[in-house]
């Protein structure tokens, strides 16, 4: 594996390590946030108690990715040498390390994925004993679980492991997964919708062209489409759900396969990524249902009618966002120059100019503004990859990178079980008011 990256990443945990326990032993006792009840009964919204170095969620400027905005990493992360979108490999190295690559370090961290990306046949034959409806999402998960028979971090923990050493194997392990996530995608996609199995020519198209191939798509577009996609989903700081849950999880010093598998469980509820595909299905219901893009006037009234029934309108609000998503601009800049036309996206950029306004009125939801997977879809479909029940195995695979350096900075910074104080009503009542 590209040792260069490890080594990266070993200084950078020193280094966080040494700044951290500086900074406690001046300001450990320092007060930095009230707890009401109401957070409390919440779900805990904006209470700061969760330490995540790979990004951080500004609610008005969105997602920052060690620092860097969306529209920043377009520009400095290296690029495939025919392409402008960046390279996920290169973003991976950017996450583990806070550095970012030259193209020569992305190339080489995209020939260790590759080197590992072997399924092992108790994976295929696991996938292939499921019954075809079971859900993507769900032989996704099963399929990384089915890997945790190699973690190395297992092994040797089991055999005495030194705490400071458990970055290590988890790092391993991390990388590992990661290689075998697009072939684990590519297989699921393949037997759900039994499309034919993938020709890979020797070209030099890195890892999400390789990807892109592996799930039978060969046009160099998509493959742009693909690297900006899995890009813009990596991370989204430590509270969401599918990398809280991992952070969880893994804290129990339970590897990162265990850890993985369970955020992806997360990931799968239709209030976080199973949005996009419910989304997209919202979209091609708005198409069906009016004969192709509506006027404003019926759309509003779908919304409201939407709205009626008590369900909420998919790919709109945030916890943590207060204004459009950046991952929505960046994904919107490439329909307009790519698909202006489209008759999906014609109805997406419709929901923007009519469902923010519906959403004030209606006066519930905190963020009226669209999030990441309101758009997604409507990118997918027009380049053929129609199967919405799929959407949520790309999002997986891309929001792995953030998840999987999350843990591997969990242990190699030395972070503790985690385990916050629960309370009853009674309690509360008798202790807090
Ligand atoms: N449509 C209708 N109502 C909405 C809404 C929407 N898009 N977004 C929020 N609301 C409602 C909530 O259901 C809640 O209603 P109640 O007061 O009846 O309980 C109220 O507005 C307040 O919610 P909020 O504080 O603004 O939002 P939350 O932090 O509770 O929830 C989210 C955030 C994303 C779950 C919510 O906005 C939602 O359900 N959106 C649609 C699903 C979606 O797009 N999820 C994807 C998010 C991105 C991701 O994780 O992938």
């Amino acid at each position: 594996m590209p040792q260069v990256l490890k080594a990266r990443l070993h200084e950078k945990l020193i280094a966080k390590k040494e700044e951290i326990e500086a900074f406690l032993s001046d300001h450990g006792r320092t007060v930095i946030h009230e707890v009401t009840l109401r957070q409390a009964y919440g779900g805990m919204r904006g209470i700061p108690a969760l330490v995540w170095e790979p990004s951080l969620l500004d609610p008005n400027e969105g997602i920052r990715f060690r620092g860097y905005t969306i529209p920043e990493l377009q520009e400095k992360l290296p690029h495939h040498p025919k392409g402008r979108q960046p390279l996920p490999e290169g973003l991976l190295f950017l996450l583990m390390t806070g550095d970012i690559p030259t193209y020569d370090e992305a190339k080489a961290v995209c020939d260790g994925l590759l080197a590992r990306s072997a399924l092992p046949e108790s994976t295929v034959r696991m996938i292939e004993s499921l019954p075809t409806g079971t859900h993507p999402m769900t032989q996704f998960s099963a399929g990384i679980l089915s890997l945790q028979s190699g973690s190395r971090f297992a092994r040797e923990y089991m055999a005495g492991l030194d705490k400071t050493d458990y970055w290590s194997p988890t790092y391993e392990d991390a990388i590992d997964v990661l290689a075998k996530l697009p072939d684990l995608a590519a297989l699921i996609y393949r037997r759900t919708y039994n499309t034919p199995d993938p020709v890979l020519p020797d070209l030099d198209f890195c890892w999400a062209g390789r990807f892109s191939h592996l799930l039978g798509f060969t046009e160099f577009e998509f493959m742009e489409l693909l690297r900006l996609y899995l890009v813009i989903h990596a991370d989204h700081e430590g509270g969401n759900v599918s990398a809280h849950t991992a952070h969880l999880v893994g804290s129990a010093l339970s590897d990162v396969y265990l850890a993985l598998s369970a955020g992806m469980n997360g990931l799968a509820g239709p209030l976080h990524g199973l949005a996009n595909q419910i989304s997209l299905t919202f979209i091609t219901d708005i198409r069906d249902k009016f004969g192709g893009v509506p006027t404003k006037h019926d759309l509003r009234e779908f919304l409201w009618d939407t709205l009626r029934g008590g369900q909420v309108i998919p790919g709109y609000g945030h916890a943590v966002l207060r204004q459009t998503d950046p991952r929505y601009r960046a994904q919107r800049a490439f329909a307009l120059e790519h698909l202006p036309h489209d008759d999906l996206f014609q109805i997406v950029s419709l929901l923007y100019e009519v469902a923010p306004e519906v959403l004030m009125e209606h006066g519930r939801a905190k963020n009226p503004w669209p999030n990441v997977d309101a758009h997604s879809g409507a990118l997918l479909v027009h380049y053929g990859l129609v199967e919405p029940e799929f959407y949520t195995v790309l999002f997986g695979v891309s929001r792995a990178m953030g998840i999987l350096t999350g843990l591997v900075w969990a242990r190699g910074l030395g972070l503790p079980i985690e385990r916050p104080k629960s309370f009853t009503t009674e309690y509360a009542k008798e202790h807090y008011i």
